[in-house]
């Protein structure tokens, strides 16, 4: 008889629970290059958690043709009037794509191709974004409770976080009097 060894079994809800999750907390004090308002960063309790990302890595970080898949849950806030975002990245092999599915809440995918054209996609719950590879993405809560999604990215990705750090996207999403507003940065 084949041995038939029992697989790690994940849950999938808005925790992400399961042996060998990396855990990451993004607090106000780790995104001092990402929101445009410096004078509302500054006044900002700078130990706030903004977001976490529990990711499950089941092949080492590299690995052609394996997959990762994580859980973001972003807090409901704003720094001035920019509502709570990840830090957002290019893949560092900039080909590889990526699939998001919004599990609950509301927010803003922000998406910017290497041209610097920015746009965004609504998120809301069962949403599912295909984020084309040589594009930058981070997301944004834009309702009153926690934005939670699903993602679905290849092992051999890897993350540029310095060019976004550096220049930012084109454009900031904003709290407006009837809803998000996407601006130009100033
Ligand atoms: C996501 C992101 C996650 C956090 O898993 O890594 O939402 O955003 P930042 O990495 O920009 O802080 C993903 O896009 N992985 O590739
Ligand atoms: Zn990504």
């Amino acid at each position: 008889m084949t041995d038939i060894s029992t697989p790690e079994v994940l849950t999938l809800g808005t925790e992400l629970t399961g042996k060998d999750i990396e855990r990451i907390d993004r607090k106000i004090k780790d995104l001092a290059d990402i929101f445009s308002d410096r004078q509302a960063y500054l006044e900002m309790d700078k130990s706030r958690v903004v977001y976490e990302v529990a990711s499950f890595l089941p092949v080492e970080q590299g690995t052609t043709g394996g997959l990762f898949y994580g859980i973001t849950k972003i807090m409901p806030g704003t720094v001035g009037d920019e509502y709570f975002m990840t830090k957002g990245h290019f893949h560092r092999k900039r080909d590889r794509a990526e699939i998001y599915t919004t599990i609950s809440g509301e927010g803003m995918l922000i998406l910017m191709d290497e041209q610097r054209n920015t746009w965004v996609e609504k998120m809301e719950p069962g949403s599912v974004h295909y984020i084309p590879g040589h594009v930058a993405h981070r997301t944004a809560n834009t309702g009153e409770g926690v934005l939670v999604f699903w993602a679905v990215w290849p092992s051999d990705a890897g993350h540029d976080y310095e060019i976004i750090s550096e220049n930012g996207f084109s454009k900031i999403l904003v709290k407006g009097k009837n809803g998000p507003l996407l601006i130009d940065r100033q």
